[in-house]
């Protein structure tokens, strides 16, 4: 049975632990078990600043899911959480000032991870008044000679983020 290490990454808050608590199988390890936000961790010595969850997909593969921290500021943390990865799963807050803006520091900060293996960009927090629509992320892609799906997600949907990792695994099979 083939073991794979997929890593989840974005801004704080976008949902990066509640999409790990909805698709693991396991109870998930988390950072902020006794926390609601990140900036409680940094104030925390004892916790690890990344969470943990696995699933098993319907044909049998065991998936890994990382959490990386969202801060910039825990930047020296996404190399080491990146090592061995065979996928990035980017979140992104489409509530957020400039969602565009966010996706591009994730995209240039695992620059290599994607170059090397493949991305997913899944939009949170999306509605019918969204400014940035998921036609304007690939517009965006393009303008950079970029490709990958961007795909609406709710973290909190099991099934979303089924579907977030189904593509991925898609994209890493034609790679
Ligand atoms: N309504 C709604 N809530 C969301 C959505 N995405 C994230 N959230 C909420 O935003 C919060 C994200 O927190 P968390 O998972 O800790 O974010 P993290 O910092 O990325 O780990 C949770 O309370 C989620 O339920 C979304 O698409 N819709
Ligand atoms: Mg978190």
């Amino acid at each position: 049975m083939s073991e794979l290490k997929f890593v989840i990454t974005g801004t704080a808050g976008v949902g990066k632990t509640t999409a790990i608590c909805a698709l693991s199988d396991v109870p998930p390890v988390g950072t902020d078990a006794d926390t609601t936000d990140e900036l409680s961790i940094i104030k925390s010595t004892t916790t690890v600043a990344f969470d943990f969850g696995e699933v098993v997909l319907d044909d049998g593969a065991r998936v890994r899911i990382y959490g990386t921290p969202g801060q910039e500021r825990f930047r020296h943390m996404w190399e080491i959480i990146a090592e061995g990865a065979l996928g990035l799963i980017i979140l992104v807050d489409n509530s957020r000032p400039d969602p565009l803006d966010d996706l591009m520091i994730y995209m240039d900060n695992f620059k290599q991870l994607i170059e090397d293996t493949g991305v997913v960009i899944g939009v949170t927090r999306c509605n019918g008044s969204d400014r940035v629509s998921i036609d304007d992320y690939y517009s965006f892609l393009e303008r950079r000679d970029m490709f990958c799906p961007v795909l609406e997600a709710d973290p909190r949907s099991r099934e979303d983020m089924v579907v977030l990792m189904d593509a991925l695994m898609a994209m890493l099979e034609y790679a």
